[in-house]
């Protein structure tokens, strides 16, 4: 049996529309949780998060809004949005903005950020570093927000700019969040990508070597069929390629959104063993586990998986392209 933690964040599904400028906003995709309803991002074949009008995913998530209408896009060297001040920093991708003399809570739609997640009674180093991070991106020019869409929290999703730069481009540069294949824009994506091959932020050594050197092995994000229907035939594995056993007590998994994270069971992964980690049920063995999900974990549309020591320093990760 493994257990989930940590709180949920939102899947944000965004189409953007010339020069990446005006956005159709899609609705927010569910979280995979097992309470959440019958779609996930997950799952195939219903699971089509790069169409337009999709509502696959947006039935899962009651409280999302209706798609805003798009815009026109700005003229060139104009950058979107309205003109907003910051009240106050939350972590590397939520904060209070004063909008039209309101206070609002605003989430970054493009980017997940290390949140400031307790380790051991103190805040972690990855969502310490991040929001430093952001406090630095956000302090480099006057700040535009270009917001539309809801979460199940009631914040604001929406890309925000100090001065001329995005700052979920900034964000992710630096390597202190992460772009969310979900939301649909193949630039984000690529500067990630970028920032994990040269070891920037949360994909270096900022916060301490990982415990143990774990790898991630094959996947299975995609199995044959309807993944709702094959449960246990989507799974990853994790490989320990040193001399040593490592002890996995505290060790998670995670997706893109982190939502979906799971601790693993405290068993030994023995020097050159390879422990296979299936969405569905079944009794946990020295080679096989089960996250016991009623649901896909798994995006077959693009994904990030990560493993984490028990610090929350990423052992290993792996892009998956859709
Ligand atoms: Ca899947
Ligand atoms: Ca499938």
């Amino acid at each position: 049996m493994v257990t989930r933690s940590g709180p949920y964040s939102v899947r944000v599904l965004r189409v953007r529309l010339a020069a990446g400028a005006a956005s159709a906003l899609l609705a927010v995709a569910g979280c995979t949780s097992s309470t959440v309803g019958s779609t996930a991002p997950g799952s195939t074949p219903t699971d089509s998060s790069t169409a337009v009008g999709s509502t696959a995913d947006s039935a899962a998530v009651p409280a999302t809004t209706a798609a805003a209408p798009a815009t026109a896009p700005p003229a060139p060297g104009e950058v979107p949005g309205e003109t907003v001040e910051l009240e106050r920093l939350i972590d590397g991708d939520s904060m209070e903005l004063r909008i039209d003399g309101e206070t609002v809570e605003v989430r970054l739609r493009g980017i997940n950020a290390p949140e400031l997640r307790l380790v051991g009674g103190e805040a972690s180093c990855n969502g310490r570093e991040a929001r430093a991070a952001m406090e630095a991106v956000l302090a480099a020019g006057d700040l535009r927000f270009d917001g539309g869409e809801t979460d199940r929290f009631d914040r604001v999703l929406g890309d925000l700019y100090a001065g001329a730069r995005a700052v979920d481009g900034a964000m992710v540069t630096q390597g202190w969040a992460l772009a969310l294949w979900s939301a649909g824009d193949p630039a984000l994506v690529a500067a990630m990508e970028d920032a994990a091959a040269a070891g920037a932020g949360l994909w270096g050594p900022t916060c301490g070597e990982p415990a143990a050197a774990v790898e991630i092995g094959d996947v299975q994000p995609d199995p044959k069929g309807r993944d709702e229907d094959h449960l246990n035939d989507e799974w990853i594995e994790i490989t320990n390629p040193a001399d040593a056993a490592v002890d996995l007590a505290g060790w998670s998994v995670a997706d893109e959104t982190t939502s979906n994270r799971f601790e693993l069971p405290p068993l030994v992964l023995k020097a050159g063993a390879t422990l296979r980690i299936h969405t569905g049920s079944g009794s946990d063995s020295a080679t096989d586990v089960y996250l016991d999900q009623r649901d896909p974990v798994w995006s077959n549309s693009g994904e990030t998986v990560l493993v984490a020591d028990p610090a929350g320093v990423i052992a290993a990760h792996r892009f998956l392209a859709g």
